[in-house]
């Protein structure tokens, strides 16, 4: 943990249709009409044209807190005690929570996910998340993250042994950002450094800094209304765009 606050993007995932086990836990406990949102916190917005799923942990606890009275947010209760204090929910310092799920009963669920050259993807497990950072709900960027490459990499792999369709680990990964090494990074990194799974910590945390960096300092954006402008730059734009059009928020802990 750094000294300075870090500024999330939180995205507004909106849930078109729940797994089964979601579903049934949900019955009977949202107004008529609510909207409920899977809200991943994110650092690169400038990547959000490439989403291809959304990961939870499949143990992590998660709670459907209540953010306006037609909009619920699926986030960890940690998030949901800062987001209550951030004037992010309409009743600031009140937390209610509609019902609580854990990760493997969301999965499988169909999202919206905005900007996306994918409108509709799925929510997938990823191990790694972790419970103490961000919202516990992490969007999948896999041109861009080499820890969301080579998660999807893995599922498509092992889709029966995740017990998912493979089809929803395969959707196709288009470039985002031209840096000086690659138009896809986080693939060309994960395979320069020989990254066989998501359990290979050492070389994805020396992947992702490598990629954090040529991405930021060198990226220029291939895609979307600042095509051809610095990521430095472009970054804050698609930030404010997300979250004029009402797709995101800021988040920060
Ligand atoms: B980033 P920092 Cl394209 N557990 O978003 C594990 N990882 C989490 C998380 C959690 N609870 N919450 C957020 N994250 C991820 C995009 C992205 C991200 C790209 C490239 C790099 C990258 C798409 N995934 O992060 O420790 C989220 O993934 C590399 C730093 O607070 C979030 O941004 O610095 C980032 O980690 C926040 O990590």
């Amino acid at each position: 943990e750094g000294v300075l606050p870090q500024e999330y993007t939180a995205l507004k995932l909106k849930v078109l249709e729940w797994a089964p086990k979601a579903e049934e836990a949900l019955q009977g406990k949202l107004p008529e009409g609510a909207s409920v949102y899977l809200c991943p916190a994110t650092l690169r917005p400038e990547t959000m044209y490439g989403q291809t799923c959304c990961f939870v942990g499949p143990n992590l606890k998660y709670g459907v807190f209540k953010a306006s009275e037609k909009e619920y947010f699926v986030i960890t209760e940690r998030a949901a005690k800062n987001m209550a204090y951030q004037g992010i929910f309409a009743q600031e310092g009140v937390i209610e929570k509609a019902a609580d799920l854990v990760g493997s009963d969301i999965i499988g669920t169909l999202v919206n996910a905005p900007l996306s050259f994918h409108p509709q993807v799925r929510v997938l497990p990823m191990d790694t998340v972790l419970a103490t950072k961000g919202t516990g709900v992490v969007t999948s960027v896999p041109s861009d993250s080499p820890d969301d490459f080579a998660m999807v990499t893995e599922l498509a792999k092992k889709a029966d042994f995740y017990g998912i369709k493979k089809e929803w680990a395969e959707l196709e990964i288009f470039p985002i950002i031209q840096t000086p090494t690659s138009d896809l990074l986080a693939p060309y990194l994960v395979k320069k450094l020989k990254i066989a799974s998501p359990k290979d910590a050492k070389q994805l945390l020396e992947a992702k800094e490598l990629a954090y960096k040529e991405g930021f300092y060198q990226g220029v954006m291939k895609v979307g209304d600042y095509k051809g402008e610095k990521v430095e730059i472009a970054k804050p734009k698609v930030r404010e765009q997300l979250i004029k059009a009402g797709d995101a928020f800021a988040y920060s802990e």
